[in-house]
Order: C-alpha cells, then structure tokens, then sequence
C-alpha cells in the first residue's frame, strides 16, 4: 500500500497514511515509484482554500520518479524508466497542442473533478474516492498518473534535481524563456523569490537580461536570488517597491516584470513598476475573487503596456523538459542549489510552515527510494 499525505479539508494539516488502496493504472496510464517531490506554494494554496480541490485529496504536483507498471496502449514508456511528472499533461493532438500550446491541452479540463483524465481518482479509502492534486498526487510513495504527464529522462540525472522540473523549474524558467519576449540587454523585475520566482531569476539570466531585480521581503530569500542571477536585491518590507525599480531604471520602469506571489497588491504593483511599451506577467496564483482594476487608457492605451498570464510557463512540456535537462547537464541550470532541506514524507507539514516564514526556496520529500 502507498504511503501518502492527505488534505481532509480547508486549513487541515495533511494526514499521513499508509492504509490507502491504490488502483493499477488504465489504459493510458502508468504507476509511478516517486523518489522525490517538491513542496510548492499551490500546495499550501490547496490547503488554505486559494485553489480549490475536493477534498479527501492527496497533494503534490512536482516531482520525479521511476515507471513501475504501465497501462493499455501506453508505448512511450516502460518500467525502469526515470520520469519527471508534469501537473499538465500534454496530449499534442488537441486545438491548443496543434498550435504549440500544451500547457493549455484540453485533456486538463477534468482537473476540477480532483480525478486523472477520465474524471476518477486511483487512490481510494474504505471504497471511497480520495482525489490527486493536479491530476498527479505525488506526495505518495506511489501514485497513478496519465501517461501524457510523464517525461522520460537520462537515468544519471538525480531524481532529486529533476523533482523540482515538474512544475517550480517548468513554470518560473518558462515564464522568462516561453511567455516573456526577454530580449538581450533588458533589465528585469522580479516581484517574489521563492522557489518559482527563484526560476524566473535563473530565466531571464539566461534569456539574457543584463540587470535583474529581485524584490522580496525576506532578507535570506533576497541573499539567496544573487546566485541564481540577480543583480540587485530590493527589499520590499523597506522601501515602496515600485519607486526603487522606477529610480533603478532612470525613472522608466522595468522591461520587462514578474509577478510571483499571487496577491492582488503586488499584482498592482508589477504592472506599475513596468515601463511603457513594457510587459507584466503574471506567475502568482490568486484567490478566485481577487480583480484587476486598471486605467484602460494609461494602463493599455497611452502606455501601451502588456500584462500576460503564465500558466505553467508557457511550456510545452515534452519539448521543454529535455531542454531543461540539457542546460542542467551544461551548468547553466542551477537545480540542486534550490533544495533547502531534503526531508521525510512525515514532515510535510513542517514544510508548509517553513513555506510560510519564507525561509526556503524548496522542501523536496526525499521517499528513500
Ligand atoms: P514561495 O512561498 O516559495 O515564495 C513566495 C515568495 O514571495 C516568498 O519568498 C515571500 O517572501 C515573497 N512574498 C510574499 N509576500 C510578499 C510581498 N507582499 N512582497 C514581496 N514579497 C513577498 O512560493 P512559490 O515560489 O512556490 O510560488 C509562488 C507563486 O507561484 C504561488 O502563487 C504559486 O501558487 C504560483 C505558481 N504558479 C504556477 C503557474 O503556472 N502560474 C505554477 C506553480 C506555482
Ligand atoms: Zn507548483
């Protein structure tokens, strides 16, 4: 039986349990043998209501691990093989794959059931459903996932380094390569540093940017941006955010700024602290209820300003996560120097409250496998 953390309902601490009933996986699907899974912040935004899910429901969305049984018609994959698992599947026949959009694929639309894709979770308790994060649940030793959601890479990759691809790597590194057009020489802001905006940093190093701006309230997480890239450190407990990066910027503005947090006032003021003609995207995952409220003349008119959404940066992941995977083996991408602590699945919820005081870039559960 799998070893798992379960979310019972809002605001709960995750439960750990080890009497679960695991489904073998159907066509189309593949069991996996998790060696390691990142917390992420839409972790704690399951818990604490941000992101809504039904509930009894197994966590985790960022990870790695080995196949161990493969479904019906799945031939891309085979037990043995390392995996990194995607929170968006990518089936690249739809509308939107066609069109080189996978982080939209339409098979992702059962997401709100808590089930894969045909709506049903595998995991169940006493013969009752107990659903899957993301369509993934990887905060278990084991776990069934669509086929679709599985990237196979080099085994002398460490499983641990390539948890972290699934999703922190994929969104914060896609947000600056995929969704923001970074040119050479531009200066970038990046509006929270945690192990997504961490990424986004390590991004736009690599797309080029010359100055890079992180902006957090936490001194440890500011400290840390510089080797990922940043080339000034703003701290935003201290000073208005939005005057430092315009004073940084001879009084333009950024070219380019991130959102990374998820909250409707630094959502206000990424865009504010873009320059005209510039580019706002946002990364953090709001509340439902949280609104934009702009000057449709100055904002997107006068100033000629664009704000984007990224979801899962702008990846399409069976091209990106080789990618990835190439620049780490290169050393251009920082993956293990994210890990802040390796810990036990028991642990979980010691995680959660080290994500709240800020002091992490990554809890990565190391299944010991
Ligand atoms: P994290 O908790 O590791 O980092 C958040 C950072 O923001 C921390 O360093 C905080 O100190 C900092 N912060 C908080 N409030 C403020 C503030 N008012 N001003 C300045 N800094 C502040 O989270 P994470 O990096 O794991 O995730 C960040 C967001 O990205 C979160 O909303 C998550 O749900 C979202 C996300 N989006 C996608 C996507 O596809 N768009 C994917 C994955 C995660
Ligand atoms: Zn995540």
């Amino acid at each position: 039986m799998p070893k798992a953390a379960v979310l019972t309902g809002i605001d709960q601490p995750l439960e750990i349990r080890d009497d679960l009933e695991l489904e073998s996986p159907r066509a189309g699907e593949i069991m996996v043998r998790m060696a390691a899974s990142g917390v992420c912040h839409s972790d704690l935004s399951v818990q604490n209501g941000t992101i809504p899910s039904p509930t009894p429901c197994v966590l985790g969305h960022e990870g790695a691990g080995i196949v161990e049984e493969v479904g019906e018609g799945v031939t891309h994959l085979s037990p043995g093989d390392h995996v990194v698992v995607t929170f968006v599947p990518r089936c690249g026949e739809c509308y939107f794959c066609q069109r080189g959009q996978g982080f939209l694929c339409d098979k992702y639309g059962a997401v709100a059931t808590g089930g894969l894709i045909d709506g049903t979770p595998r995991f169940s308790s006493g013969g009752s459903p107990v659903f899957q994060m993301s369509m993934c649940g990887l905060f278990s030793d084991q776990t069934v996932i669509p086929a679709i959601s599985a990237v196979k890479i080099d085994p002398d990759v460490p499983l641990k380094a390539a948890a972290l691809i699934g999703c922190g790597v994929l969104t914060g590194v896609g947000a600056a390569l995929n969704t923001a057009d970074i040119k050479p020489g531009d200066t970038v802001a990046v509006l929270g540093c945690g192990g997504v905006g961490l990424n986004v940093i390590q991004g736009a190093r690599i797309a080029g940017a010359s100055e890079i701006i992180a902006i957090d309230m936490n001194p440890t997480k500011l400290e840390m941006t510089k080797q990922f890239g940043a080339t000034q450190t703003v701290n935003a407990g201290e000073v208005d955010a939005v005057g430092k990066v315009t004073e940084l910027t001879g009084g333009r503005g950024a070219d380019v700024a991130f959102e990374v947090i998820g909250l409707g006032p630094t959502i206000d003021q990424t865009i504010n602290m873009t320059r005209k003609g510039g580019q706002a995207v946002l990364v953090g995952v709001p509340r439902l209820d949280v609104m934009i409220n702009l000057p449709a003349a100055f904002a997107f008119l006068y100033l000629a300003k664009t704000v984007k959404g990224c979801w899962y940066g702008s990846s399409n992941v069976h091209e990106d996560v080789p990618k990835l995977i190439d620049l780490y083996q290169k050393g251009e991408l920082k993956l293990d120097e994210l890990i802040s602590r390796e810990i036990s699945l028991d642990q979980v919820n010691d995680a959660f409250e080290d994500m709240k005081t800020g002091e992490v870039a990554r809890s990565v559960i190391d299944f010991g496998g």
